[in-house]
């Protein structure tokens, strides 16, 4: 697509730092605004954003006509059940302020991540279905079912076009990520080259869906440029990737470094891991938008461990 200006929020995250780079080949390095509370040396152009500040987000939308945004910022499952106020400042507030900054500047399109945070003990555990029950035990996933509702509001009430995913727990190498549940899936690998042993927080057969980062990058390009007469919901994607237990991770990381070793420490973040699905149905994404996964624990380990140096 030409002539587009993005703005990313939250672009130090884990899904920012990558999603950044790859926007900034489609559409060129200075039409991507990357934005963060925190400075970053990402190459090209930043700008320093306090998402809580509406004024300051419209004055980087004026500066640079920004005419999509995707709004990456946001505190996750662990993290949030620590500060559930700034939680929902940050995951809600902030993003009914960017609706409405939207509403009025006429954004394109905007992407919010959603998660299978969303889920809850009511949900049917195994390939939850798009349409569920939903009632998360998180501010985490409280915040991003309302968002997703609240998404689905601006887009029939005023005609904005909102697409979203529900992300599964995402594992990458290019940063190690923070303050989520699924965050031991990368700690695993980190952990397995540095030390050969790590002591994981939730037990041995919890089993999670999850994704890989190529994969995660695909589909969120894959949904952003697809037509609107393709997408049939404003309201988040199921997607998956594949679903695991730490066992079964730690086996395909002890087949490429055989002296590897795990113990289980389950902690509070065990809790919430129960409260989610074990497998997605994304029959939904695949109809809509070609939607289909190119890794499986076994390719996305390989990987993982050729791209990890240290
Ligand atoms: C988390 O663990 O909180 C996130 C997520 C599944 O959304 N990675």
């Amino acid at each position: 697509m030409e002539n587009q200006v993005i703005l990313v929020t939250g672009a130090n995250g884990q899904i920012g730092t990558v999603l950044v780079q790859e926007l900034r080949k489609v559409y060129g390095k200075d039409n991507v605004i990357a934005s963060d509370i925190n400075p970053s040396d990402l190459d090209g152009p930043f700008e320093l954003l306090d998402i809580t500040e509406p004024d300051n987000i419209l004055s980087v939308i004026r500066q640079y006509r920004v005419t999509q945004i995707y709004h990456l910022a946001a505190l996750l499952s662990s993290k949030g059940e620590v500060k559930p106020h700034l939680t929902w400042r940050i995951n809600l507030s902030a993003y009914l302020d960017i609706l409405e900054l939207a509403r009025q500047e006429n954004i394109g399109r905007i992407f919010f991540p959603s998660t299978i945070g969303i889920y809850g003990p009511t949900t049917p555990k195994i390939d939850t279905p798009q349409h569920t029950s939903f009632e998360p035990k998180t501010v985490y996933g409280i915040t991003k079912w309302t968002g997703e509702l609240w998404g689905q509001y601006y887009k029939d009430r005023y005609g904005l076009d909102i697409r979203s995913i529900r992300y599964p727990g995402v594992i990458s190498y290019q940063s190690i990520p923070e303050g989520g549940t699924t965050d031991y899936a990368v700690e695993m690998f980190f952990d397995a080259k540095l030390h050969g042993h790590y002591t994981c927080y939730l037990s041995a057969e919890t089993r999670l869906p999850m994704i890989y980062m190529p994969d995660v990058i695909s589909a969120t390009l894959q949904l952003m440029d697809a037509p609107a007469s393709d997408i049939s919901l404003a309201m988040g994607y199921n997607i998956a990737g594949f679903s695991i237990t730490p066992s079964e991770l730690s086996e395909a990381i002890t087949e490429h470094l055989p002296l590897f070793s795990i113990d289980y420490k389950p902690d509070e973040r065990q809790k919430i891991a129960d409260s989610w699905s074990d497998s997605i149905d994304d029959s939904r994404a695949r109809k809509d938008w070609n939607w289909s996964p190119n890794y499986d624990l076994a390719a996305m380990t390989k990987d993982m461990l050729d791209n990890i140096d240290i």
